[in-house]
């Protein structure tokens, strides 16, 4: 799991007697494993397991107890290899947790409940989603004050990640998350997911947890106003979330992994060319020995590829660095060892390959090859031909 990766689902588990939604269900450590394993086969690479309830309203808890809610759970997680990441607003649990396996912390309070979280983040050298808080649960849905909720947000996140370099977090650490429904009316929520680009834009990874939250349940009333009920919004969790993604947020927390991951095959199935940046490479030539006729196996011919790679550009964009996006030189030099490489009949075949190759590049999202063949043994006069595959995560 490496966090420059975008698509990621990360599976809720909550092991809180009062969690919002799933409150009370993984209370043994089996069943949490259990569940914990069934998120995972369903395509989750994150579990993020809280101890704490941050629903509206929820009172704050013991450090003691929280510890004791969540270390048994993470220890048999890290056992079995699972990628667990803690949400806890304590930065000692946040330590605990590390020390057991953990290799993530998720703080709601992006910081600010704490004031040793971000030192001991950044003490763990390991990977912190802040999310964007303005107080505690208790109280966060009183006195809702935005002018811009979107602009807000944005420069609010944006000093939370001041905040967390200058107390020596790597900044390839930081996640950031705008934090819906918390302190936010429907509408807020609203608005920062149609305008998610602008906060994408700070150039940190993006993480949004929509799934069966309130506002879904206002969404889904009945006619006479009765709100859907939390389990019964997952539907709408998976939709919204599986379109954040294929507008490039780097992950999304939800409870239905499994209806998630369906959305989003669902959707890259119809709409496979979502609207995206793209890194376009023209004209790699070279000369191999593909083809079906064995003067073509003898003698050999040139090859040409032209590879268009569906990639958001917004992180590198920001920070300048070659490491967030794909090296052009190296997608080159991958698609050249396929051409003078093992002999295929077909250039279906070698188009194939070397757009599997492209999907190796872990930023690399989509890829359309095109393979050109402009010696091809045609009889007449005859330009070039070509064979194109496209080929999604
Ligand atoms: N929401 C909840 C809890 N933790 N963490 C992050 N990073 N983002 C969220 O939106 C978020 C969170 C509340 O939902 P739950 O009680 O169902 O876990």
């Amino acid at each position: 799991m490496s966090i420059r990766n975008p698509g990621v689902i990360m599976g809720i588990l909550n092991v809180t007697p009062d969690s919002f939604s799933d409150g009370g269900r993984y209370a043994d450590v089996n069943a949490a494993v259990l569940a914990a394993e069934a998120m995972v086969s369903h395509g989750a690479q994150i579990i993020d397991v809280g101890g704490e309830s941050t629903r509206p309203g929820a009172d704050r808890i013991p450090v003691d107890v929280e510890l004791d809610r969540v270390l048994p759970v993470i220890k048999e997680l890290v056992i079995r290899g699972l990628y667990v990441s803690i949400d806890t607003m304590h930065a000692q649990v946040a330590h605990a947790a590390v020390d057991a396996g953990a290799s993530m912390i998720n703080d709601v309070s992006g910081g600010l409940s704490d004031p040793a979280m971000l030192s001991t983040a950044a003490e763990l050298n390991v990977p912190i989603i802040l999310m964007h808080w303005r107080g505690p649960s208790k109280t966060m849905q009183e006195n809702i004050a935005f002018s811009d909720v979107v602009q807000e947000v944005r420069t609010e996140l944006q000093l939370q990640a001041e905040r967390a370099l200058a107390a020596g977090i790597n900044k390839n650490n930081i996640i950031l998350d705008p934090g819906i429904g918390f302190g936010k009316t429907f509408e807020h929520n609203w608005e920062l997911l149609r305008h998610i680009d602008h906060l994408q834009s700070l150039g940190f990874p993006l993480l949004v947890g929509v799934s069966r939250k309130r506002f879904l349940g206002h969404l889904l009333a009945d006619s006479g106003g009765v709100e859907r009920s939390e389990q019964d919004r997952d539907i709408a969790s998976a939709v919204i979330g599986a379109q954040l993604l294929q507008r490039g947020v780097w992950g999304v927390r939800v409870h239905d992994v499994k209806a998630t991951s369906d959305a989003i095959k669902g959707l890259n199935a119809v709409n496979p060319n979502p609207a995206m940046d793209t890194i376009e490479i023209f004209g790699v030539r070279d000369y191999g020995y593909h083809g079906v006729l064995e003067h073509e196996r003898e003698n050999g011919q040139y090859f040409s590829i032209d590879a268009t790679l569906g990639i958001s550009i917004a992180h590198a964009a920001q920070t300048d660095d070659l490491a967030d996006t794909v090296n052009y030189a190296e997608v080159s030099d991958a698609i050249r060892a396929r051409i003078t490489g093992e002999p295929v009949d077909l250039i279906e075949k070698l188009a194939e390959s070397i757009a599997s190759d492209c999907l190796k590049f872990p930023q690399v999202v989509s890829v359309n090859v095109r393979v050109h063949k402009p010696d091809a043994p045609i009889e007449g006069d005859f330009g070039d031909v070509v064979v194109s595959r496209y080929k999604h995560r």
